[in-house]
């Protein structure tokens, strides 16, 4: 059976940042508004004003300091609220497909690939554009590929459900090279309305080259020791959008037609969880945390992060063992943990060990063991 390594990933880093201080002036002057509005109502106790957003609070319960979007001007408009897209002719290429293919050719680059090579796309991401035809199909022709694409969503976890379905595509023989993509555009389904999520997410895509050892030619190789996946159904982190919304007579702009979540339930039965699977995982590959040079956690929340880490190797999470990025980039859904991964492995030494894992909505808990050739 052929051995399959990644051999190189890309990001696609949008163009613009907001900070914190931009994020809550946007919330607080769209909160004012709104309470100008509904004043009368309010004063009847009928609904409840809108509270001020702090920077200080977001820094201290998510570790979160900016987040980069695709477009700024609409999500900092307090009349608006969300980011502006232009509706583009079906003979174009598609926004997502854009991020995807800019992220796909830099894995490429970095692999010592060109599209030509890839025979299967893997579009994995929290939510896709459209509902078909499928946006990997699109992706596999921006970029020039052949074989076969599909996409797939397990919210957080789509990455590395997608890297395990790319290994064993090529352990089976089914695939020699095989693209795994994950345009996260957070912005378009986040609820900047809502102060208890408006900072939570960022928008990026990455993308990762998984191939069979014996034809890789990169100077990048990662051996994938072995993956594990496991899902638990669970509402605590919800978005209702569908094609039944429409049949349903539902309102398309309702609160639960975005990303919603009871974020501290979420922080506790998660942490014990992904700790679990990580142990678990590596025990079966007859490995100690303690083994492991760093750990690509996903990037949620530092608070988790730390946690998690505490309960597998006694340490803080951050610095050198497990590198954070969510405070420049925010919770970039699916793309955080391989983003750590990108950003963080040049200074591993050949025969160190490393593990990716996501944790997120389903739940669902994805973790990939990397050696370094
Ligand atoms: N400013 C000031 N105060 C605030 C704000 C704010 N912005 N927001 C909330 N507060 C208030 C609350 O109202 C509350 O007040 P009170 O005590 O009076 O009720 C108080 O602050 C404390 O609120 P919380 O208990 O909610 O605060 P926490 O300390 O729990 O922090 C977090 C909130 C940061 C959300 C934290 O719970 C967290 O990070 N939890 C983990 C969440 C997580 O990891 N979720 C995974 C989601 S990602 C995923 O699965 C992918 C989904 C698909 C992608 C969707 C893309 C859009």
């Amino acid at each position: 059976m052929p051995q399959a390594v990644i051999s190189g990933t890309g990001l696609y880093q949008p163009p613009h940042i907001v900070t914190n201080e931009e994020l809550v002036a946007a919330y607080n002057a769209y909160a004012e508004r709104q309470n100008a509005i509904d004043a009368e109502a309010i004063a009847r106790g009928d609904k409840t004003a809108l509270t001020a957003s702090s920077v200080e609070f977001i820094e201290k319960a998510s570790g979160i300091r900016q987040r980069y979007v695709i477009e700024k001007e609409g999500v900092l408009d307090p009349a608006r609220m969300r980011p502006k897209f232009a509706e583009r002719p079906d003979d174009q290429l598609s926004l997502m497909a854009e991020i995807a293919a800019d992220a796909c050719r830099k894995a490429l680059a970095a692999a010592g690939r060109t599209g030509a090579d890839v025979d299967a796309v893997l579009c994995a991401a929290s939510n896709m554009q459209r509902a078909y035809p499928a946006m990997a199909v699109e992706i596999q022709q921006a970029i020039g590929a052949g074989g076969y694409g599909f996409d797939m969503n397990v919210a957080c976890s789509s990455a590395t459900f997608g890297i395990e379905q790319a290994v064993n595509a090529v352990r089976a023989g089914s695939a020699k090279c095989v693209l795994v993509v994950n345009p996260e555009i957070t912005s378009a389904h986040i609820e900047y309305k809502d102060r208890d999520c408006h900072f939570i997410f960022g928008d990026v895509c990455t993308a990762t080259v998984i191939e069979s050892a014996d034809t890789a030619v990169s100077t990048d190789q990662w051996e994938v020791v072995g993956t594990r996946l496991a899902t638990q159904f669970s509402n605590a982190i919800r978005n209702n959008f569908g094609f039944m919304n429409r049949s349903e007579d539902s309102d398309p702009a309702a609160r639960d037609k975005t990303f919603r979540q009871e974020g501290r339930k979420v922080f506790k039965e998660v942490v014990p969880m992904a700790a679990a699977h990580i142990e678990a995982h590596l025990a079966a590959l007859g490995l100690e945390p303690t083994q492991m040079r760093r750990f690509w956690l996903h990037q949620a929340n530092l608070g988790m992060n730390q946690l998690i880490l505490k309960k597998l190797v006694g340490a803080e999470a951050g610095g050198d063992l497990a590198p954070l990025v969510l405070d420049t980039y925010a919770n970039t859904s699916s793309a955080g943990s391989v983003l750590a991964f990108h950003q963080y492995h040049a200074d591993m030494r050949p025969g160190e060990l490393g593990v990716i894992c996501s944790f997120g909505a389903g739940y669902s808990i994805g973790s990939v063991v990397l050696r370094r050739k």
